[in-house]
């Protein structure tokens, strides 16, 4: 048997034309802005852990999240991939708090700072902030390069598999 994929969760808040993101403080992905997330624990549901994450790294609460994407990283020289499963939301409750986490900011959908993001970002945010779904993959070599990449849109009514 082969490693098993590493699952993760990336929840985006989309109100009108602005997006709530996180700088990330500590851990992986750190000195970027994302979305919220983190690891599905085991016995845990996908979707349940995209709630938990939001709540833990934002305060936000936000019932109705869609599942818009599955995207799957692979490291070079790395067995495990990492498949991160997308949400998005419009509605929310609570008001977002800086933890220990994330520190949150809205920004103007024009104004994404792709900068200081993964790199893969600039390439799928587009897709995502039209409503679109979507499946990708990335091989990325270390934090900063994109080897090699595919993203594919999905009719809107298509199940995104898990495996
Ligand atoms: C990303 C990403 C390799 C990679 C990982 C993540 C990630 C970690 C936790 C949730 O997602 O998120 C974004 N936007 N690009 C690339």
């Amino acid at each position: 048997m082969s490693v098993p994929n590493k699952l993760l969760t990336l929840v985006m808040i989309h109100q009108n034309t602005r997006l709530l993101l996180g700088m990330k403080k500590r851990g992986f992905g750190v000195g970027r802005w994302n979305g919220f997330g983190g690891k599905v624990q085991q016995g845990e549901s996908i979707l349940d852990a995209a709630k938990r994450e939001l709540l833990e790294e934002s305060c936000v609460s936000a019932p109705d999240l869609k599942h818009i994407a599955r995207i799957d990283f692979e490291f070079v020289g790395e067995p495990q991939i990492l498949e991160v499963h997308v949400f998005k939301a419009s509605e929310f409750q609570g008001e977002p708090t800086e933890t220990e986490e994330m520190k949150p900011q809205w920004f103007d959908v024009d104004s994404i700072p792709f900068h200081t993001m993964w790199p893969d970002d600039i390439l799928w945010f587009p897709l995502m902030l039209k409503g679109s779904k979507f499946k990708g993959y990335f091989l990325f070599e270390g934090m900063d390069k994109i080897l090699d990449y595919t993203i594919d849109e999905l009719d809107q009514k298509a199940e995104i598999q898990s495996s």
